[in-house]
């Protein structure tokens, strides 16, 4: 049975316990919602009014308008770019929020924070075009900050953002112009989605469509800007050996889950709790603290810090059930409610921590930048005390852990390749591109779903491309999922790569000084750290003189669930990448929108949906995809 639901192994053990304590779990709230509703699936319910819900037969014999008069073109897009509204708005806040923070820091008003990569903040500011000539850090930190708030702020409309303006090639950059997509401002791009989707407001899907790739551009920015300042103050990923799935939960230690997304919380969590692990070892745990991550906080802590990943979306409440997470702390997205409940069953202490946040029946530290310090010593003290109270004859921890070599972005992706050649980094990149050994290069990206037996996808499809020879990119849970399945390791490139991507992985890993290969995925961190990849796109797009929907490369979301999956694939599709989606979209009640998504968008942009359930075939489309690509280069 479980067989069906996941492919991680440690469910196999803590699902029968969750279900020996009456606990349900994700799985079992999917079976109790069957059938699900073929109008909510078709995208063709529509509850933007009172006098609503509206639904439109699909068959054709049934209403084909709603109350107002909508039809189901209106109704799927309006449907579906709310969901990228919502999509950028995450994102765009938790940049936003980290934006903010660089400004506290410049005005040395946050004793918590530091500007740890003062070279990248440099790298930043140039790609900004700010002058740093003799400029001190601070005022260098101010004026990112201000160029960044800036994106939030301009009412100039025909101004583009400034961070995505600074990241796309210029091609692209006109080419979106041409469509009036580019956003100027990303909270009003957001709030016009959400005013045009009004009742009795734009009822035109092709001009909807347009609306949701400006807001999904918006999206876009604040990725970029988010994991670009993060790093600044955190720290630019570089390779690092660390291990993922629950058997990192250890027994005698205070385990503590960093959860949700944003990394101003986790840092300090991570360091605070390193001060205290004497204090840990006082209350009996032998071990001290234990720092473990879950989504996309652990994607951010994994890859700067080495932090060790418990569990991907899917996962997290089995977390709990092993019985051994003294707190699981929590900030902004992608948390199950559920798990409040779960961690009550248990010794847990589940804590929210931001105001806009707050889950029934957790306790909540309101975490604040001002007081980040006196916060997370709070909660690890919670940590701690939950730990005396924790029955050890409850504790099951899976006996499954997987080493992982993570910390890949454009920094360490070139450090890597500077050992080749030091003069043209990414001359080896595109040699080996342009000779074939490597033959595309795929992004992985996005969610589970209980639509898919979780992380079936992605893992199938990888191994299929690999053995094809395709260079392999991941991100948020997905790169979670190839974390727990051993495929960020060079083993597996040994055992699942095709010939010449092995010899290439390999001639960089050796010359890098890892002792042999690169491993089989390279994990670019979290969800908003796509752009990470869009960055090394753009440097071998710039570098061959072409625009991006020009190179053999392709996104997938084999899993994709969220509406910040949504907001992604979107913006993928508009900077001209073939992005497959391995769930159903809510679009399909409409011909007009499916149309638009994965057809006219290629004339429009070079990107385009491809959706294919089989991952199987999924990566056999892929193939062919890059091989088209190929073919359009000449190579
Ligand atoms: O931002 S991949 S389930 S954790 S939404 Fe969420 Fe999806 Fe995971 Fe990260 Ni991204
Ligand atoms: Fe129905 Fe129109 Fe109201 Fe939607 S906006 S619920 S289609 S009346």
């Amino acid at each position: 049975m479980t067989l069906n639901l996941t492919t991680d192994p440690s469910a196999a053990t803590l699902l029968p316990i969750a279900k020996k304590e009456g606990i349900s779990t994700v799985w079992d709230r999917h079976r109790a919602m069957q059938p699900q509703c073929g109008f909510g699936q078709l995208g063709v319910c529509c509850r933007i009014c009172w006098k609503g819900p509206c639904r439109i037969d699909p068959f054709g014999d049934g209403p084909q308008r709603g109350i107002c008069g909508a039809d189901a073109d209106t109704i799927v897009a309006r449907n579906l770019i709310r969901m990228i509204a919502a999509g950028a708005a995450g994102h765009s806040e938790h940049g936003r929020h980290v934006a903010l923070a660089l400004q506290g820091v410049s005005q040395g008003k946050l004793p918590a924070y530091q500007i740890r990569d003062e070279a990248k903040l440099l790298r930043v500011a140039a790609k900004l075009k700010i002058c740093t000539e003799g400029q001190e850090i601070q005022a260098v930190a101010a004026a990112v900050a201000k160029a960044t708030l800036e994106d939030f702020q301009s009412q100039d409309h025909d101004a583009p953002c400034n961070w995505i303006e600074a990241t796309l090639t210029k091609e692209r950059l006109e080419r979106l112009q041409a469509l009036h997509v580019v956003p100027h401002n990303i909270d009003a791009v957001i709030t016009q989605i959400m005013g045009r989707t009004l009742v009795g407001c734009d009822a035109d899907p092709v001009n909807l469509i347009l609306g949701g790739i400006k807001g999904a551009l918006a999206d876009f920015n604040g990725m970029c800007l988010a994991t670009e300042i993060s790093d600044a103050l955190f720290g630019a990923p570089a390779p690092v050996v660390t291990a993922a799935n629950l058997g990192v939960i250890k027994p005698d230690a205070v385990n503590i889950a960093v959860h949700g997304h944003n990394p101003l919380l986790s840092e300090v969590v991570c360091e605070v709790a390193q001060q205290m692990d004497e204090e840990a070892r006082k209350a009996g745990a032998k071990e001290g603290i234990n720092i473990v991550g879950i989504c996309c906080t652990g994607n951010e802590v994994m890859v700067r810090h080495g932090i060790p990943l418990a569990a991907n979306y899917l996962s997290q409440e089995l977390a709990l059930v092993t019985g051994a997470v003294d707190a699981m702390v929590v900030d902004v997205q992608c948390i199950m409610p559920s798990v409040a409940e779960i961690g009550a069953c248990f010794h847990t202490a589940v804590i929210t921590t931001m105001e806009e946040n707050k889950i029934k029946g957790a306790s909540h530290v309101s975490f604040k930048e001002e007081t980040a310090l006196e916060n997370a010593r709070q909660i690890v003290e919670t940590a701690i005390e939950a730990y005396k109270r924790r029955d050890p004859r409850r504790v099951n921890i899976p006996d499954f852990k997987q080493t992982a070599i993570v910390g890949f972005g454009l920094e360490s992706v070139v450090a890597a390749l500077a050992t080749l050649n030091a003069e043209d980094p990414l001359q080896p990149l595109i040699d080996n591109i342009a000779n074939g050994n490597i033959r595309g290069i795929a992004l992985f990206a996005g969610c589970n779903s209980t639509q898919v037996a979780q992380d079936s996808s992605f893992v199938t499809m990888a191994k299929k491309l690999a053995k094809n020879n395709v260079l392999l990119l991941a991100t948020g849970c997905g790169a979670g999922s190839f974390a727990k399945h051993g495929l960020m390791t060079q083993e597996a490139t040994v055992e699942y790569a095709g010939d010449s991507l092995k010899a290439v992985l390999t001639a960089i890993g050796t010359s890098a000084g890892l002792n042999g290969p690169l491993p089989l995925v390279l994990h670019m961190g979290s969800c908003v750290d796509n752009s990470r990849a869009v960055e090394v796109a753009v440097a071998v797009a710039n570098r061959l003189g072409v625009d991006l929907d020009k190179l053999p490369l392709v996104a997938s979301a084999p899993e994709a669930m969220s509406e910040k999956a949504v907001a992604i694939g979107t913006w993928s599709v508009a900077l001209g990448i073939p992005t497959h989606l391995g769930t159903m979209p809510q679009v399909t009640g409409s011909a007009q929108v499916t149309e638009l998504l994965t057809q006219t968008a290629k004339d429009l942009l070079g990107g385009y949906f491809l959706v294919e359930l089989d991952p199987e075939l999924a990566a056999e489309k892929l193939l062919e995809v890059i091989d088209e690509r190929r073919k359009g280069l000449g190579i």
